[in-house]
């Protein structure tokens, strides 16, 4: 069957689904272009189908299948920026990495080569679980690439800094320990968000916040909102190179059942999309978004959220690549999440003392 396909500017873009029934054909990210398709990808969309570190239910290892599926009503053009992600750059499914479900260190040995292969012509990943575990090798590749120690925000129920689970030392729930103490992190620049849910005790805490983490908890959303969320994050990490990892259970188990940890009282999926907004300019070199579990999801939630926090991370590449990302923000959407329409807000929307957000243009990096 022939594919007609959407083209603007030069760049390959999604089956045209005004001629192509959107639930035809197989399913790529989006309905993008696989890797080999085009010439040169500026972000490809890869699979890590890997579950084998997960500490309670299992199932990521269908997550990125299950996303795609769920991407298939992706449209293209994102109207909370402004932006048509895949007319600004060339975007494609570079399909799923072939890692070892029996052996960790093999799989997080290809992934880590995988990533490098993946990003030696200056593409960066935007890369879909499969559980945790995979952010190690997928940190190591980008601060690599980076040059040096990198940002980063990872939006959790969990801190993932414990040390190990039964000895062993590469799990789901410590990919972010292991990274700094690699030193890959830039540890004056990384934070969790959305966090939440009974420790193992309160050193789980203060390790934590020895390893140099911020924390902004779901609570702390909930009270301080999505603005000074915003703010905050902004604050801490400036224009260093940033790489965002997700963990669906980041969102509330109504938002995103299908996940393996899940824990109450979380984010909801238009907190997680509005945050991610709000960090238009930031120097994003990667990110990735784990943990969904097909097996636990009803109608599709969690694989929809799933899709939709990956195209807003889309969305902030291809802005960037666009020169957007150094221009005051366009849209009334964007503005709002920068803070620029702060005053605006009716009283008691923020919280008080919200003083060091980016409040004017100038503070937009
Ligand atoms: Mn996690």
């Amino acid at each position: 069957m022939k594919e007609l396909r959407i083209e603007n500017n030069g760049n390959l873009g999604p089956l045209d689904s005004s001629r192509i029934p959107r639930y035809a054909g197989a399913a790529t990210f989006a309905r993008l272009p696989r890797l080999d398709q085009v010439e040169h990808a500026h972000v490809a969309v890869v699979g890590v189908p890997f579950d084998s570190g997960v500490s309670y239910r299992p199932g990521a290892r269908f997550g990125a299948n299950h996303v795609r599926e769920a991407s298939r009503l992706l449209r293209p053009y994102n109207p909370a920026w402004d932006v048509s992600p895949f007319e600004n750059i060339q975007v494609a499914d570079a399909g799923d990495m072939a890692v070892n479900p029996f052996n960790i260190n093999e799989a997080i040995e290809t992934i880590q080569q995988d990533a490098l292969d993946l990003t030696a012509n200056g593409t960066k990943l935007v890369t879909l679980g499969g559980d945790h575990t995979i952010a190690l090798p997928l940190l190591r590749a980008a601060a690599e690439r980076s040059g040096g120690p990198i940002a980063m925000l990872h939006f959790d129920a969990h801190l993932d800094t414990w040390d190990t689970y039964f000895g062993a030392e590469y799990t789901h729930g410590t990919p972010f320990r292991r990274a700094v103490e690699e030193g890959i992190l830039d540890t004056e620049a990384i934070s969790h968000v959305g966090t939440r849910g009974p420790l193992y005790g309160k050193k789980d805490l203060d390790d934590d916040h020895r390893f140099g983490f911020g924390v902004v908890t779901s609570a702390d959303v909930y009270y301080q909102g999505v603005l000074e969320t915003v703010a905050k994050i902004r604050d801490r990490i400036g224009s260093r190179p940033l790489y965002i990892s997700v963990d669906i259970d980041v969102l509330d188990p109504a938002h995103a059942p299908g996940t393996g940890t899940p824990e109450a009282g979380g984010i909801t999926s238009r907190e997680l999309m509005e945050i991610i907004r709000g960090l238009r300019g930031m120097n994003l070199i990667g990110a990735d978004v784990v943990e969904v579990a097909p097996a636990y999801d009803h109608a599709d939630i969690t694989g929809v959220a799933g899709s939709h926090v990956a195209y807003e991370l889309v969305t902030l590449l291809a802005d960037n690549a666009d020169g957007g990302g150094s221009s005051v923000p366009r849209n009334g959407y964007a503005a709002q999440a920068l803070g620029a329409d702060r005053k605006k807000q009716p009283a008691g929307f923020s919280v008080p003392g919200a003083s060091q957000g980016a409040t004017s243009d100038e503070d937009v990096q």
